[in-house]
């Protein structure tokens, strides 16, 4: 038999012979955003898409896709497609499929009605995006919400998946994106460690598969730890079977031994860390020595200079701290000689701090956290260290614990312990985010500001979710509902949450009226929502499905391309084109490519000439408003696109002339072209033709463009950030809590310890062949897929030694009950030695319930039936796996 290449050959081969024409674009069946090449062929007169491919083009995925991306072509052709507008038929309840066919003009009008009709003001509406909106329309959306006057987005990635596991990335590295910048460079890393996480990598995202695949051709060290033997596990060296939630400690004690051996690198950690500032206490708490401006921003910062012996002072923001405010050349001191006096007081430098605080993290307190023996952590932390170049992974979704923003920060600072950040076998940062970064420092140095799409990293949702938080931002002097409701909860007594950007936090509380801000109710009445899927991906269910029926909601709009769960709870239902068929109204970024490259989709296929692209719809409701001039002038605002240009583009929209995604699509065309130095007929033609346009390399960028080396960051003191500024300034607003400590801190998870024998820790996990628990699981592929492993991917995992005591085989139908909250499921059991004993593992991808999803509905078992509304009090990120469940058969 030919071998699997050899086959892929020829099958390439025959696709190429026959009469197709491959039309690029970029996958929607996840947030990887692989660029893909679209096979359009001429069937019974009708361009048709007959197969999905990889674009070699791409420096993300490389020409390959999963399985998924393949399946993708089904998407289009699915029977159960949304064709038409629709509007629920008087008089039936939310959640009940009862709806009549209407034209986009009544549609639009009916939703202008409802409004009317239930007074709602314009912070009493809130729309809600999926990840597609959030990466594809986010200045559209964001637009859209601030030239409304609506201060309310509830947005996908963010509480349920990154906001609080990326917090802890930035803290640290200073940068933010809304599908990961930080690319990990597996392929040239010679050892791998990985933590909670799978289809992050290995099951399957792409861009980040193939630089494994490399790694593992190469023999790279690969250690994984997870509770159950994921994907990802299997393909380890090292499987540890870690506690639940006690990452953090395995985390802690590597730091312990790295310092206290001497294994980081201490060339960056001297040059570009705030290792080496000096630091008193103050109150139990450490605090760097520094001046600041009136915005509270460092100014200065005092370090020992090793070569003088003098203490030296440093600029505020810099990348590195080997010159002085005075120009001087100096080499920092990790450590102060003993009886060291300043000024009366006693500093010491960070890095003595943080070794005090490591000391009781000793791999041996870190055993009886995790499980992990001991010499093993010892033995891992030592290989790590010495071995170059040495990587810890990223992570990507986060949101399962009050403790994931500290492990992911842990993880960060090892990473720049052992000289990591941005190098070769390390973490390698975006090229859009090293351009945006260096926009932003010569629009810094010029005194000109930056619009807010163009903000690098953490000052993006800074900036950005700032706004929504800032009740003087907006003429109604309402900021989000998310933060009346932590204020409120601060008023009486209550943690609240920090930063609860773009988050459903209150949601529940404004829909019953129980919400109060300045004194008077803050009410929701109406939701618009773009590719969200909240009664799936929210947790839990029932909440959502409490908001979208109650009778105080005036209306509910759902833009989708399939008849998911969450549509059938809206009033009105606008059908979308999909991603094969549209063009977008914007030239993108190449996500998380460490290359600086552009990409676009372009239409593969025609649409039911019902369905919208977004942009004409967010267009259809400005007009409906009264509000597109001011629609059009913040688009151009926040983005920077030039608003003559917009309005000329716009202008021909209005009459008819063209699309309103083809009047943003010339623009956006025309300002990247005449970046490059071409036209935008040009640049058009290379993308069509390429897909992708690599403008340059990540090792072309990094010659000038290093994070670290050449750039500050956007942390507060333009260094890798090992003592967080920003969280030392959570605690001067907040007072002290764990959550925000600046320096190294164990936080464990919060779950009963003491157990009975029916009751273990809960732990869940994506499947290869879905994504998320998305509409995507109705695609007759993937279904087929992934019924071949049904008692795998559907069924509840525990381990033979429980299985046994309780009496549970295979196939066996048991209760799950959730102690915490008292939600129930049913769920099939698959007894595996796959687990640990003390856990049980399912996975969060099946469980539709919308019968018109012919394939998917009824299969499986819901995630959200059984998370509790929980979450963490920084960024309000959903605690899903804090609690113990009791599994009776
Ligand atoms: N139960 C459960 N919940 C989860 C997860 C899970 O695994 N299980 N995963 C979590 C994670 S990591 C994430 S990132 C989020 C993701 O959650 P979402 O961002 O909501 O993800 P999707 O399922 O891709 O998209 C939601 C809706 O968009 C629709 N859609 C797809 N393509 C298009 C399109 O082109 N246009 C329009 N208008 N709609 C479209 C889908 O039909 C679906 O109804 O979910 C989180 N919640
Ligand atoms: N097939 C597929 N691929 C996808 C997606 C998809 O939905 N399906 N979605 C994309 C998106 S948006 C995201 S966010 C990423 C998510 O990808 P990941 O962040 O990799 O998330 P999961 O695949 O859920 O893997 C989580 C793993 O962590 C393990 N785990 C659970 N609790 C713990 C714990 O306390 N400690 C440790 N060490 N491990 C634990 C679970 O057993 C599971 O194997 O995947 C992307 N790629
Ligand atoms: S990983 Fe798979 S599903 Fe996700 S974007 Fe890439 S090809 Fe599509
Ligand atoms: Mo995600």
């Amino acid at each position: 038999m030919s071998s699997l290449k050899e086959r892929n050959v020829a099958a390439k081969q025959t696709t190429a012979s026959r009469d197709v024409e491959w039309v690029p674009s970029i996958c929607n069946f996840c947030s990887t955003v692989c660029n893909v090449r679209i096979g359009v062929k001429d069937v019974n007169g009708k361009r048709t898409a007959v197969k999905i491919e990889g674009n070699s083009n791409s420096p993300l995925n490389r020409g390959k896709t999963c399985a998924r991306g393949q399946a993708g072509l089904k998407q289009t052709y699915d029977e159960g497609r949304l064709t038409t507008p629709l509007i629920r038929v008087e008089g039936s309840k939310r959640g009940e499929w009862n709806f009549r066919p209407a034209s986009w003009e009544e549609a639009t009008n009916h939703f202008m009605q409802k409004l009317q009709e239930h007074q709602v003001q314009p912070w009493e509406m809130a729309m809600a995006g999926g990840w597609t909106s959030c990466v594809f329309y986010m200045p559209l959306a964001l637009a859209f919400a601030f030239s409304m006057g609506m201060p309310n987005i509830i947005a996908s990635p963010m509480q349920q998946c990154v906001a609080a596991g990326h917090l802890g990335n930035d803290f640290v590295t200073g940068n933010f994106n809304y599908h990961d910048e930080v690319m990990a460079d597996f392929e040239n890393a010679n050892y791998i460690i990985f933590s909670m996480t799978n289809s992050g990598v290995a099951a399957a995202s792409t861009s980040r598969l193939v630089r494994f695949a490399e790694a593992k051709k190469r023999g790279a060290k690969v250690i994984v730890l997870d509770p159950r033997l994921s994907e990802l596990a299997a393909k380890a060296d090292e499987w540890l079977p870690v506690k639940p939630g006690t990452d953090s400690a395995f985390f802690l004690a590597m730091i312990h031994v790295i310092l206290r051996k001497g294994l980081y690198d201490s060339d960056f950690v001297t040059k570009h860390t705030n290792m080496p500032f000096l630091a008193v206490e103050h109150q139990g708490m450490v605090v760097p020595m520094m001046e600041s401006n009136e915005q509270g921003y460092p100014t200065a910062f005092w370090v020992l200079d090793q070569v003088s012996g003098e203490v030296r002072k440093l600029p505020g923001y810099s990348n590195q701290n080997t010159i002085d405010m005075d120009g001087k050349n100096l080499l920092p001191a990790l450590e102060v000689p003993k009886g060291f006096e300043m000024n009366g007081q006693k500093p010491k430098t960070i890095f003595q701090y943080l070794l005090e605080q490591t000391a009781k993290f000793t791999p041996s307190w870190a055993e009886q956290e995790t499980g992990i023996p001991a010499a093993t952590i010892e033995r891992i932390a030592v290989e790590f260290g010495q071995t170059r170049p040495a990587l810890v992974d990223p992570g990507w979704h986060g949101a399962r614990y009050d403790n994931i923003l500290n492990t992911r920060r842990l993880q960060s600072i090892i990473q720049a312990l052992v000289g990591g950040i941005d190098t070769t076998g390390g973490w390698l940062m975006s090229g859009e985010y090293r351009e945006k970064l260096m926009h932003f420092l010569q629009n810094m140095k010029e005194g000109k500001p930056t619009p807010v799409l163009g903000l690098p990293g953490m000052q993006f949702p800074l900036t950005a979710a700032g706004r929504f938080f800032d009740p003087s931002q907006w003429q109604h002097g309402h900021p989000s509902f998310a933060m009346a409701h932590s204020m409120a909860e601060k008023a009486a007594g209550h943690t609240g949450v920090i930063f609860p950007a773009f988050s459903d936090y209150g949601l529940e509380e404004a829909v019953d009226g129980k919400l109060q801000f300045n004194g008077e109710p803050y009410r929701i009445k109406a939701i618009l929502m773009n590719a969200a899927n909240p009664v799936r991906h929210m947790y839990p269910e029932s909440r959502w499905k409490k908001i979208l029926t109650s009778p105080n909601l005036g209306v509910v709009v759902a833009i989708d391309i399939l008849p998911s769960d969450t549509t059938a709870y809206a009033d009105i239902i606008l059908p979308n084109q999909n991603y094969i068929e549209r063009d977008e109204p914007f030239v993108y970024g190449a996500g998380p490519s460490p290359d600086l490259a552009i990409t676009t989709r372009f239409s593969a296929v025609d649409s039911n000439p019902n369905a919208k692209g977004t942009a004409d719809i967010l267009f259809g409701f400005a007009q409906a408003f009264g509000g597109l001039d001011r629609y059009v002038q913040t688009i151009s605002e926040i983005s920077g696109m030039d608003l003559n240009d917009l309005k000329k583009e716009i202008g021909k929209a209005v009459k008819g002339q063209q699309s309103f995604t083809q009047a943003i699509r010339n623009v956006s065309f025309k300002q990247h072209a005449k970046g490059l130095g071409m036209t935008a007929t040009k640049l058009e033609q290379t993308l069509r033709e390429k897909g992708v346009l690599v403008i340059e390399t990540a090792d072309k960028l990094r010659e000038h463009a290093s994070i670290a080396k050449h750039l500050p960051v956007p942390t507060p003191s333009g260094r890798i950030e090992i003592y967080s500024l920003m969280l030392a300034g959570f605690v001067m607003q907040q007072g002290y809590q764990p959550n925000w400590d600046p320096g190294l801190v164990y936080i464990p998870p919060h779950v009963n310890q003491e157990r009975k024998p029916d009751e273990f820790n809960f732990i869940y996990g994506k499947t290869p062949t879905v994504s998320y628990a998305s509409t995507n699981s109705n695609n007759p592929i993937l279904m087929t897929l992934s019924k071949v492993k049904e008692d795998e991917f559907m069924g509840l995992w525990i381990n033979p030694q429980k299985a046994t005591m309780l009496n549970i085989k295979t196939g066996d139908t048991v209760t799950v009950e959730n102690l915490v909250s008292g939600q129930k499921a049913q769920i099939k059991a698959f007894v595996t030695e796959m687990v640990r004993p003390d856990t049980v593992f399912m996975s969060s991808s099946f469980g539709t319930e919308n019968p018109l999803l012919k394939n998917s509905a009824g299969v499986g078992t819901a995630l959200n039936k059984l998370v509790p509304y929980q979450v963490e009090p920084v960024v309000s990120a959903f605690r899903s796996q804090e609690f113990t469940v009791r599994v009776t058969k």
